[in-house]
């Protein structure tokens, strides 16, 4: 097996995981995998099911969120990002040559951005399955990104919106500043700005064990109801 990443630790289990606020937030619908494209383009576009018409793919991927948990050879299914922007998005939408910040927006307030050039990784997915089912919400459902190069954040769950700009200047990332960073490469340990790499694993592994909690509480309570 190939060697874990700078920092990171394998776990047996995938939890759902997130940001705190985000373990008692819901999406409102995981019936189809709606999506909205918008942003710097001629034409936004509404789409009911962004998957139609796609070339479907698999691919096996290790997960790994920035608190330093790794899930290993978890089996996706979806169409390539590449292949949506290039059939859908170009097409039908028409982002402007220079519209290279990508922001992906969720049902749950979720939020995050990508480079354009990171997102058109032969790698990186626009995902409806999880190892031969539908996604579960814990995943994301209906919807999610999956782009294993980079930490868990950048692997929106609940995808529905995503918006190409030609400029960063009026996006605003959720949480703290220094917890994001505009890449966020997993092989070169870009958790964050400003604060190293090693030093943000220690401290965020001390909140993995109660974060987990918290999102299963959530979990079980919303399947109570
Ligand atoms: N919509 C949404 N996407 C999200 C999050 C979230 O809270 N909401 N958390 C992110 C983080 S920090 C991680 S590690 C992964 C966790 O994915 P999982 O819940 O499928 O394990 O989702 C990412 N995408
Ligand atoms: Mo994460």
């Amino acid at each position: 097996m190939t060697e874990l990443p700078p920092g990171q630790r394998e776990r047996p289990d995938f939890p759902r995981f997130g940001l705190t606020p985000f373990a008692e937030r819901f999406p409102a619908s995981t019936d189809a995998p709606r999506l909205r494209v918008s942003g710097d383009v001629d034409t936004p576009l509404e789409l009911d099911d962004a998957m139609a018409g796609l070339e479907r793919v698999t691919q096996v991927s290790d997960f790994h969120c920035v608190t330093t948990w790794t899930r290993r050879g978890l089996e996706w299914s979806g169409v390539r990002f590449a292949e949506f922007f290039r059939r859908i998005v170009v097409p039908r939408v028409g982002p402007a040559q220079d519209a290279t910040f990508v922001v992906l927006r969720a049902q749950d307030g979720a939020r995050t951005s990508l480079p354009l050039e990171d997102l058109l990784a032969d790698d990186v997915l626009l995902a409806d399955r999880l190892d031969g089912a539908p996604l579960p919400i814990e995943h994301g459902a209906p919807l999610r990104l999956v782009a294993p190069r980079h930490y868990g954040y950048k692997n929106v769950k609940h995808l529905d919106r995503i918006e190409f700009w030609r400029s960063d200047a009026a996006y605003r990332p959720f949480g703290l500043r220094f917890m994001v960073h505009p890449r966020a490469r997993v092989a070169l340990e870009e958790r964050g700005q400003w604060v190293p790499g090693w030093l943000l694993r220690r401290l965020y592994r001390p909140l993995i064990a109660s974060t987990v909690a918290r999102f299963e509480r959530a979990m079980a309570q919303r399947r109570g109801q």
